[in-house]
Formats: C-alpha cells, structure tokens, sequence
C-alpha cells in the first residue's frame, strides 16, 4: 500500500505540481467563492429580509448583475477546483496522512471544503436548468447552508496554509524557483526542484527501484517533459483559463446581450416566448388559466380597515406609466422589457395609504413559493414600481401575469408576482 502509493506520488509530479501554481490557483478560487458567497447572501436577503434591512433601488439592473456574477463565477470555480486539485493531487496521497493536529485540521478543511464545494456547484448548475425539483432537498435552504460550510473550511485552509500562501504569493524571480531551497518540504508540498527533477528523468522514474506501480504510472504520465518547467506551468493555467472564458462565454449570453449568439448553457433563450419574454411557468401550470380571465376580476388593494377593489378598467383609467426594467431570474437568464401600468404608490393613495409602508401581494396562484411577494417602502414608494398591465406594447400575455402582475426594479424575478389578487400593507 505504502509504495502503491508513493508510486502515485511519485508519477504523477509535473512542472504544473508547484505550490506556487496552488496559490496562483486558490487566489482566483478565493476570489470566486467570496463573489459567490457575497452575491448569494444579497440575493438570499432580497428574498428574507431582516428587519432592519434596506436595498438599494438603482441600478436597475443591479440584481441582473449580481445574480450574473454569482453564477458566472459558481460555474468557474468548476475549472478552477478541477485545476487546483490536479495541482496537489500528489498531497492527497501522502503518507501519513495525518501526523498531528495541523494536519489533521488541513485534511479535514480539505475534505470538507472540496466536498462541499463540489456539491454546491452542482445542485447550483442544476437549479439553473430548473432541476431543483429533483433532489429530495429544498434548494435555497441547502445552497444557503452550504455555503457558510464552505466559507468557514475554507477560512480553515487559508489559515493552516498561510505561510506557504504568503511565500508564494508573489511570483519568485527568474532562476531562483527551481533552485530555492525546499521550504515546503517541511509541510510536505510538491517542490518546484523537486517537480522539475521528476520531469527531467522521467525514463529513470519507472526503473529506479520503484517497481510496477511507478512503471505503470510513469507509462500514465508519459507526456513528453517540457524543456522548462515554467513553460509548462503556463500551458496548464492557460487550459484552466481556456476552460473558464469558454464556460463564462457560453453562458453570460443569458443575461449579457451581446454574447447571446454563444449561449449553450443556458434554459433561457433571450426574446423567445410571448411577447418576445421567456416563460417560466405558464397560466396552465399555475392552474389560473380560469381565475385570470374570469370576467368580475380585480385587485383588492387593502390598508388598515379601507380596501378597494379595481377592475381591469378600473386600473386601466388611473394614470398609466412606462418602465424599462429587466426580470432578472435567480436561475440567471435575464432579459429587459418595456411594461406600462400603474404605480403602486398611486394605488396605495386611493385607500388612503402613505407610500413608505411595507407591501405584500398575493397571486391567484395557490400554494407555490412564488404566489406571495413583499415589498420594502424603498421600493413601494419607487416611480418604478408598477401593477403592470402591458409589456412591450401589447396586453400582457395570459402566461406573463394577465390581467396585472408586479415589476420593480433591482429585484429577483421570483418576486415579481404574476396574476395579482391582492396588493396590502402590512405595516
Ligand atoms: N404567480 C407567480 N409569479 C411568478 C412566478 C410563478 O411561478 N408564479 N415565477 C417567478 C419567477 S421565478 C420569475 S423569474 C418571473 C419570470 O418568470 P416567468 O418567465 O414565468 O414570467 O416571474 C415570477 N413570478
Ligand atoms: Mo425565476
């Protein structure tokens, strides 16, 4: 066992196998997790806000943003972990593994981190392609918890591995890389030296003394030994980085226009569906197909004790407003349109109700997650914040909200209701 799997180690060292190229990689690694984790905690309070939180209204199109960060940059950490873990693959199988409590607490950060690293990745691509149903999980609940396991591994990570990152933070001048002595040998990192040694004689691996494995290895191992090890290095991040535009390029057409020739990876198509907008979920299966075209419908708006109830002719004779703002879905696909109606504010002065109230509305939708929106006074008292009733020119379509749905701006697409019933204050 002990030289199977030092024959493992030993085959599979290359140029790329440098601490170095392990820091380079967990500092882009870092830097996603935290644009992840930044982006998904604001997009998770959008959705539950604490009492005393307020959001910012404009951009517009700031939701659009952050959510396209957030899984443009969940989608490279792919790539990236890929990469990184090729790049200590050697470490994973040292021996002995565990020889006190740093390592212990190095290893365990690891597992956990990977792990949950990589089950985050996936069930994330997956609600993307709208498969969240599948897993026996809810989601949010799950990718929300997830993320501060990974967060708090790897805080973990980065503080046992701290002086091997501050070493190799910067790149080492020219020559002294491969002569440096091996200061992570002491914590058992693959050397620059040693990896280039390992390249240099690679027909010598197999047979000096390492036996079948090593043989069988350096035979998996045979690509030819680059002249340099930095060439190679190289070579190996520009795959990673190849992979990662490729992936980003394929799939930021979703929300970023002019890439939308590109998109591949993507539920979405932009400008298809009624009215030039996708659909997510249609009338039929929300069940309102009836509800929504029933001739005595209206919007009960509610405050306090008064409450009226506005047919569509009703809403269709108050002052009517025109907005550009985007639906921005959590799952990433966005898409700007024009909607006309009426604004909220406007609505809530007719029962008598000051603007910066707390608002929730209600769908003729029953029992989905999304049948119920609020909203905060900074956006019940925003100019953008409408009831809409049309959308890029025409009455909305019996699968965008008939007769009225809502649509503020800077806000997740989960929260603009379809098929309004009720609009309340609730405090
Ligand atoms: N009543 C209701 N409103 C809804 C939804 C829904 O399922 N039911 N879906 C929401 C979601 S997730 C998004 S992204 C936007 C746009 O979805 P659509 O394409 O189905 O219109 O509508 C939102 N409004
Ligand atoms: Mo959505």
């Amino acid at each position: 066992m002990h030289r199977l799997l030092h024959g493992i180690r030993q085959a599979l060292q290359s140029p790329s196998r440098t601490t170095r190229t392990a820091v380079v990689l967990g500092r882009l690694l870092g830097a996603a997790f935290l644009l992840c984790f930044a982006t998904g905690l604001y997009s998770h309070f959008l959705q539950n806000p604490l009492p005393w939180m307020t959001f910012p209204t404009r951009p517009t199109w700031l939701y659009q943003l952050t959510q396209g960060v957030h899984i443009t940059a969940g989608l490279v950490c792919l790539p990236l972990i890929l990469g990184k873990l090729y790049a200590v693959y050697p470490e994973l199988f040292r021996t002995p593994p565990i020889t006190g409590l740093r390592s212990l607490l190095e290893r365990a950060s690891i597992a956990l981190l990977v792990a949950a690293s990589l089950v985050e990745i996936a069930i994330g691509l997956l609600n993307t392609y709208q498969w969240y149903r599948l897993f026996p999980f809810p989601f949010r609940q799950t990718h929300f918890a997830l993320s501060f396991v990974i967060i708090g591994s790897l805080a973990i990570h980065i503080a046992v591995k701290l002086d091997l990152i501050a070493l190799h933070w910067r790149r080492p001048a020219a020559g002294v890389e491969a002569a440096a002595p091996a200061p992570a040998a002491a914590v058992g990192a693959v050397t620059p030296a040693a990896a280039g040694a390992a390249t240099r004689a690679p027909a010598r691996r197999g047979d000096a003394g390492r036996g079948v494995t090593g043989r069988v290895f350096a035979w998996i191992d045979r690509t030819p030994a680059p002249r340099s090890p930095r060439v190679s290095r190289r070579g190996f991040l520009t795959t990673i980085g190849v992979a990662s535009a490729t992936l980003v390029a394929l799939t930021a057409g979703q929300s970023f226009r002019p890439l939308d020739a590109l998109t591949v990876f993507a539920p979405r198509k932009p400008g298809v569906g009624p009215g030039g907008l996708p659909v997510n979920r249609t009338a039929a299966a929300a069940r309102v197909t009836e509800t929504a075209r029933a001739g005595d419908w209206a919007l009960t708006v509610m405050a306090g004790g008064s409450s009226r109830a506005l047919s569509l002719a009703d809403l269709r004779s108050l002052p009517q407003h025109t907005v550009s703002l985007p639906i921005a879905c959590v799952e990433g696909w966005s898409q700007l349109a024009e909607w006309q109606g009426v604004r909220v504010k406007d609505l809530l002065a007719l029962v008598g109700s000051p603007a910066s109230v707390r608002v929730r509305v209600r769908s003729l939708e029953q029992g989905s997650l999304y049948a119920m929106s609020e909203l905060e006074p900074e956006f019940v008292r925003d100019d953008l914040t409408l009831i809409a009733l049309r959308l890029n020119g025409h009455v909305l379509d019996l699968d965008h909200g008939y007769p009225a749905r809502l649509i503020a701006p800077a806000r997740p697409g989960v929260l603009q209701t379809k098929w309004l019933s009720t609009v309340e204050v609730i405090g």
